[in-house]
């Protein structure tokens, strides 16, 4: 190795990582205060891992007060299993107040408030550590935003090396890197999604993590409901050239994640690379999952330009890499009794989007729609 090499790396080795620094700074300004670390949306394994990494992290830093705030139900029941096997404490939130004093907001897994959270104008947003796309640049003292990492987990095990290396023979370390591995595992689809950066991070926290928790964790288990949405899915899928779409019509609020699990079981048949799944959830949205391995499609941009943007600007769908997904209220129109004709209206008008932005023209066609309220 020649001279100018060799005095770089030795250069690099022992110093923190500049951004782990910077967020350990950030975190110090927390430090004998209360930070509320908030999950957006229904937590996944990835999100909770990372909340609970931070938490584990500020803890050592010495900020005295921190709850882990999440607004929507743990809806899916592997996720609930890891809450339950990990014995962790999350908290269900609708405002901030209700927590008590908090100083100070984290963000992980995800670059804005959620926007059930009505009370966040007077608290400061200290980190936000994400993989998604944000449209807009994210406000806070720290963020690390970095879209070529498959899980936020990958992020938060380069903190722990530089900030907290976990042991293995300590409990709480073993949980967290258990949890960090589950969430690198499950955002990237089993690794398959997986850049370099998420399998180094899988190889830092291999040691510590614990095999049989992972195991009770990694099992794969699809609920009744969800293998009922599936079956609706397949019934109404409609496909064209390598695009397919299914509406399930009517899914209550607690078993949202199914429509996701049918876009997942979907987009695994051959002669497609993109699906979307939609349907109306607690009469409230109609909500939709797309999953895609096409190379030419950006989910983000993609649900933005069939569904546009509500009043306030925002976009209706967001998304990453290779998965993205909607959600419009259906207000007013939530009242309607006669089921069969909501889901008709609901579905004429998902369809004629999803067609036009695949670049088919909308079949006047009429699919038989699914109704079944779950
Ligand atoms: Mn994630």
């Amino acid at each position: 190795m020649n001279e100018p090499v060799r005095r770089l790396s030795t250069a690099a080795a022992g110093s923190p990582e500049p951004r782990s620094k910077a967020f350990a700074e950030a975190l110090a300004a927390a430090r004998g205060k209360s930070l509320l670390i908030l999950l957006r949306g229904h937590p996944d394994p990835d999100g909770i891992a990372c909340a609970i990494t931070q938490a584990h992290i500020a803890q050592r830093m010495g900020v005295s007060q921190i709850v882990i705030g999440y607004t929507q139900e743990v809806s899916h029941r592997e996720n609930r299993a890891l809450v339950k096997l990990l014995g962790l404490e999350l908290r269900k939130i609708k405002t901030i107040a209700e927590v008590g004093r908090v100083d100070f907001l984290a963000l992980v897994d995800a670059h804005e408030v959620d926007p059930e959270v009505a009370d966040t104008t007077n608290v400061e947003v200290l980190t936000i550590v994400d993989h998604h796309r944000a449209v807009t640049p994210p406000k806070a003292r720290f963020v690390d935003l970095r879209y070529d990492v498959g899980a936020t987990a990958t992020i938060f095990v380069e903190y722990l090396q530089e900030l907290a290396p976990l042991v293995a023979d300590v409990e709480e370390d073993r949980r967290i890197a258990t949890a960090l591995m589950h969430g690198l595992a499950t955002d990237t689809d089993d690794f398959m999604l997986a850049r370099a950066t998420d399998f180094r991070a899988a190889a830092q926290i291999a040691e510590v993590c614990d095999r049989d928790l992972l195991e009770d964790l990694s099992r794969r288990l699809i609920a009744p409901t969800a293998m009922d949405v599936i079956a609706r899915a397949l019934s109404a899928l409609v496909v064209r050239r390598n695009f397919a779409m299914a509406g399930v019509g009517f899914v209550s609020e607690s078993e949202r994640d199914t429509v996701a699990q049918a876009a997942d079981f979907l987009v695994r048949r051959e002669d497609i690379d993109t699906c979307v799944v939609y349907g109306v959830v607690g009469d409230k949205y109609i909500e939709g999952s797309l999953r895609t391995h096409s190379p030419s499609v950006d989910p983000a941009a993609w649900l933005e330009q069939a569904f546009g943007h509500d009043e306030k600007g925002r976009a209706y769908g967001g998304g990453r890499r290779d998965k993205g997904g909607f959600r419009i209220p259906i207000g007013f129109l939530g009242r309607v009794t006669d089921r069969g004709q909501l889901w008709q209206l609901v579905e004429h008008a998902v369809r004629t989007a999803l067609l036009r932005q695949s670049g088919e023209e909308p079949t006047p066609g009429v699919i038989v729609p699914p109704v079944t309220a779950s």
